[in-house]
């Protein structure tokens, strides 16, 4: 309870900060695109993950208010590398109450529209949980990004609920291979097939497939050796400052 009136606190502040980690094509190495990942500088406890407080910030009001906030935040940045000539998809999480939201359309589209950004400038991540469920393909919101043109993606797919008539259904392009079975491609002959099947599936429906949390050469060749379309991990590059990941993207592109 502490923690979510510090979280209360951090969100005016500058306690709050986003991370930004490349996805990369497998087969070339290009640069296609950056994930806006959020870290929480507490003042006293230091670092606290994502995975600690996005979960209690989703039983309160806090997570709208943390959702515009990386939205805001993710624009901004999208716009300083797009009119710097780093014209590459920043890719914002959204939780999934804020999926259905009304409201996130339209603070999409007025983000986009005040820093004249493309809607391909941006990918929406949401994860397979709520992406499964009869009320996100039927929602005004989900419908109203399509229409904006703002690309969706399917994040931590394998975790959930899969289904392949729902995926079939559902306006993504891109499905995102979670990491726990990725990092045990190698290690596991069962995690490999489950991610070899994954990519075989994503690539029947049409999709391009994501493997996250690649670590290894190893990992990455199987995963090019199977045809899936990108890659994001350590091997490549961590989740930087905006600063560093500037100047990591200059180097690559
Ligand atoms: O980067 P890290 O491994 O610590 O992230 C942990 C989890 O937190 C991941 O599931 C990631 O999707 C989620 N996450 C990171 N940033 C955001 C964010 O800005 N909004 C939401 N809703 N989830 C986030
Ligand atoms: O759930 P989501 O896919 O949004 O979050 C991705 C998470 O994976 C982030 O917390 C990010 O910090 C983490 N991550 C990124 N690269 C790697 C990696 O190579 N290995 C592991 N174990 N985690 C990673
Ligand atoms: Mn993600
Ligand atoms: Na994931």
């Amino acid at each position: 309870l502490s923690l979510l009136a510090d979280l209360r606190r951090a969100v005016g502040g500058s306690e709050l900060r986003l991370n930004y980690q490349p996805k990369l094509c497998l087969a070339t190495g290009a640069v296609e695109g950056v994930e806006a990942l959020l870290r929480w500088w507490h003042p006293e406890r230091g670092p606290i993950s994502p995975a600690e407080f996005i979960p209690l910030a989703e039983q309160s009001y806090l997570m709208r208010q943390i959702t515009q906030h990386v939205t805001d935040a993710a624009l901004e940045q999208a716009a300083a590398w797009w009119h710097a000539g780093i014209e590459i998809p920043v890719s914002i999480n959204v939780s999934a109450r804020d999926l259905l939201d009304p409201g996130l359309p339209d603070l999409l589209e007025a983000g986009l529209s005040r820093l004249r950004l493309p809607p391909r400038a941006v990918q929406l991540e949401v994860t397979e949980r709520i992406l499964m469920t009869d009320q996100a393909y039927t929602a005004d919101s989900v419908r109203a990004l399509v229409e904006l043109g703002v690309p969706l993606a399917l994040d931590d797919f394998g975790t959930g609920y899969s289904s392949l008539v729902r995926l079939q259904r559902l306006p993504v392009g891109e499905v995102k291979i979670d990491e726990s079975f990725v990092r045990r491609i190698g290690a596991s002959a069962d995690d490999e097939r489950i991610v070899r099947s994954i990519v075989d599936l994503v690539r029947s429906l049409g999709l391009r497939s994501v493997a996250e949390g690649v670590e290894t050469e190893e990992v990455a060749r199987r995963l090019r050796e199977m045809g899936c379309d990108a890659g994001q991990g350590w091997l490549f590059a961590e989740p930087m400052p905006a600063g560093e990941a500037t100047a990591w993207l200059r180097r690559r592109l």
